[in-house]
């Protein structure tokens, strides 16, 4: 049984126990709605505890059945009914209590909570608004400001936050349950307060709205949710809480039909799966504490930064006492950039860095658990690099090359113990971007393997094993997204016309804007090598701007021109007149259009590499686009993509 029932005395105590986190489904609401008359109808009982089973309350209502129909008895009732039961009910609360979960909570008379509790309306990332009252009860209960951060700007207050909101009325210690039935008993003696929803609410001034609007436009990327919540919110305040209640209900009702929210829920699970693949499971990683980086460039210090920012110890390796002194310069620049933005406080900047050692040489590495070698793009190097690894780190530590494109096995050619390598492709910047290609050998045993993925969870990145070919997953799409923009400009379309198409897609810059701000003399040195080596690559209009000197923003211009210290693309007809050569006619293509065309090479390639089985599913191809690459989450990655298009077709 999903919730149990036990009476203890007077009191009745409710558990939700779905396992794993006692998400709201069917048989949850039709449970609870059913309990609220049996124990309004059991005279034994004076007051109900409401609680969640484990370390959480409720994560929510069932994500899973959201690509269904809604089906009775809707939350909105069976919370509507708790609320107006004769008995009252008394939400108690350890862990997270997010979405229907809060909004179950703010049905009950009162809530209890413990620190560990955690408050959020996390709807408006599911591209959903809160649809069982959150948008009306909650400004009843905390006042329309704060509930605003909360239901619209994703604030989620802990316990003792919580409790100077207002939005729980005791905090208390451990055991939960014994400290909530003495806070029922004690209530049972006073007058009850009024429902959530019959408590009266100030009306803010104009400005109140008018800023939050500000706020969250700025911060939406294109997203309808966050404005929609506010809007329900809004409508509650100015026209009464039944107005409220049923303009919230039809938002979360269209909303949860869009294909922004199937896209959000689609990233939702897969991310999820990301971290559990199937063929990991059950086996347990090598300990990781201390992590040698050999290499302080950008990348290098990066992956520093991200190793840092999780709690590991990182010795740096450089070649030299330069290397080493700008290796630092650069961490203590990452760390103190975070402090300027807030995100850590010059303790927490302080204590990184002393986490950090650095060395000349790779004795150092002896001591380490890992290895992550982050040297310059050439065999060679890296070959070198390894073959120190091998002399001197331990048998059992993990090494790991951060190609972006060599082949990981060429690599590791000749390094003694070979089940202990393995890539883990970083994307730049390192401490930023969420995506780890995760590239196994043959030769990679288990559990170094399991050791990447427990890294990835560790590092708060999104796992997505690669199988090997020339630019893994990532930059073999990227290559493909390339060719056919530029293919799309052979064919007479303005370059900034299949920009802007990106960017009204939601990316947020188009690929030659992208092109121009990288720089576009490392993918042409690599199409020069491949036609020294006899291979048939034929010419694009990106080698004629290279050899014409224009390399990108680095060099005053690329595909487009830029004024000296300022880095918006200006349209530029020397470009133009330097492609000439390979471009046809202007050919006006609308933006929908050329959207289509390089969705559809993205998902072709996709496709290849899903049947190669370079990538597991579908759904991981759309976590190293989304993580990796700029393609807006919104829209929920290239296969996704595909798989709608398909369908729109049937
Ligand atoms: C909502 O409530 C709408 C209402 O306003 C109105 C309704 C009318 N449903 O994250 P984890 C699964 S919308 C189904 O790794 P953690 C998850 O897929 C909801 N499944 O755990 C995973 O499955 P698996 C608003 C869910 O400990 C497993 O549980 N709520 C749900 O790192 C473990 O998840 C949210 O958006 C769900 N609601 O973190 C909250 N939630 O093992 C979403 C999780 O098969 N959830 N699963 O891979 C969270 O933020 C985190 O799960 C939480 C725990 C912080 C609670």
């Amino acid at each position: 049984m999903s919730v149990n029932v036990e009476i203890e005395g007077e009191i009745a105590i409710v558990t939700i126990g779905n396992p794993p986190v006692n998400a709201v489904n069917r048989a949850v609401r039709e449970r609870l709605l059913a309990l609220a008359q049996e124990l309004d109808d059991n005279p034994d009982v004076r007051a109900v505890i409401l609680t969640g089973a484990g370390t959480l309350f409720v994560a929510g209502a069932d994500i899973a059945e959201f690509d269904r129909p809604a089906e009775p008895p809707f939350l909105p009732d069976v919370i509507a009914r708790i609320e107006r039961a004769v008995k009252p009910w008394i939400a108690a609360i350890r862990g997270a209590a997010f979405g229907g979960g809060l909004e179950l909570a703010l049905g009950c008379r009162f809530r209890v909570a413990t620190e560990s509790a955690r408050f959020a309306l996390p709807e408006i990332n599911l591209g959903i608004i809160p649809g069982a009252g959150g948008t009306q009860r909650l400004p009843r209960v905390i006042g329309v400001a704060d509930a605003i951060h909360i239901v619209a700007e994703n604030q989620t207050p802990g316990g003792a936050e919580a409790l100077k909101l207002g939005l729980v009325d005791a905090l208390v210690e451990e055991p939960l349950l014994p400290a909530a039935i003495a806070f029922a008993r004690n209530a049972l003696e006073h007058a009850l307060p009024s429902p959530s929803l019959d408590r009266p609410v100030s009306v803010p001034s104009p400005d109140v709205w008018a800023e939050a609007e500000d706020r969250i436009a700025a911060r939406a990327k294109g997203a309808a949710a966050p404005a929609r919540a506010l809007q329900a919110l809004r409508h509650g305040i100015e026209h009464g809480a039944e107005a409220g209640l049923a303009l919230e209900r039809s938002i979360f009702l269209e909303l949860r039909a869009t294909e922004e929210a199937a896209a959000l829920r689609h990233l939702f699970f897969a991310e999820r799966a990301a971290l559990r693949p199937a063929e990991i499971r059950g086996i347990n990683p090598r300990p990781i504490e201390t992590v040698a980086v050999v290499g302080g460039g950008t990348m290098g210090s990066g992956i520093a930064a991200a190793l840092l920012n999780a709690g590991l110890s990182v010795v740096l390796i450089e070649q030299d006492e330069a290397g080493v002194s700008r290796a630092r310069s650069t961490l203590a620049g990452i760390f103190d950039s975070s402090r300027r933005r807030g995100q850590i406080t010059d303790d927490q900047a302080s204590e990184r860095m002393a986490r950090l050692e650095t060395s000349i040489g790779y004795g150092a590495a002896a001591r380490c658990d890992l290895v992550i070698e982050a040297v310059f793009e050439d065999l060679a190097v890296k070959r070198s690099v390894f073959a120190e690894l091998g002399r001197v780190c331990r048998p059992d530590a993990v090494l790991a090359t951060n190609t972006s494109y060599i082949d990981p096995r060429l690599i590791a050619e000749g390094l003694p113990g070979p089940e202990r390598f393995l890539g883990l492709h970083f994307f730049s910047p390192a401490q930023v971007m969420k995506l780890l290609e995760i590239i196994p050998t043959p030769e990679t045993a288990p559990d170094v393997l399991a050791t990447g993925f427990d890294l990835a969870r560790r590092l708060g990145k999104i796992p997505v094993r690669s199988g090997i070919c020339d630019g893994f997953i990532g930059n073999r799409i990227l290559r493909r997204f390339r060719a056919e923009a530029e293919a799309l400009v052979c064919g007479g379309v303005a370059i900034a016309a299949v920009d802007a198409a990106m960017r009204g897609f939601g990316f947020a810059m188009g690929p030659f804007e992208m092109q121009d701000m990288a720089g576009l003399d490392i993918a042409f040195l690599y199409r020069e090598a491949a036609r020294s080596r006899g291979e048939d690559v034929p010419e694009i209009p990106g080698d004629l701007l290279v050899r014409a000197g224009r390399k990108g923003q680095k060099t005053g211009g690329g595909w487009y021109d830029y004024a000296a210290g300022d880095r918006r693309p200006q349209p530029s007809a020397a470009a133009e007149r330097i492609i000439v050569p390979l471009v046809s006619a202007r050919n006006d293509v609308a933006e929908e259009a050329i959207v289509a065309r390089l969705m559809a090479a993205m998902a072709q390639e996709g496709q290849l590499i899903l049947d190669e089985g370079i990538a597991a599913s579908a759904a991981d191809i759309d976590l190293v686009e989304v993580h990796g690459y700029g393609f807006p989450r919104r829209r929920g990655g290239p296969m996704f993509q595909a798989g709608r298009a398909s369908a729109d077709k049937t």
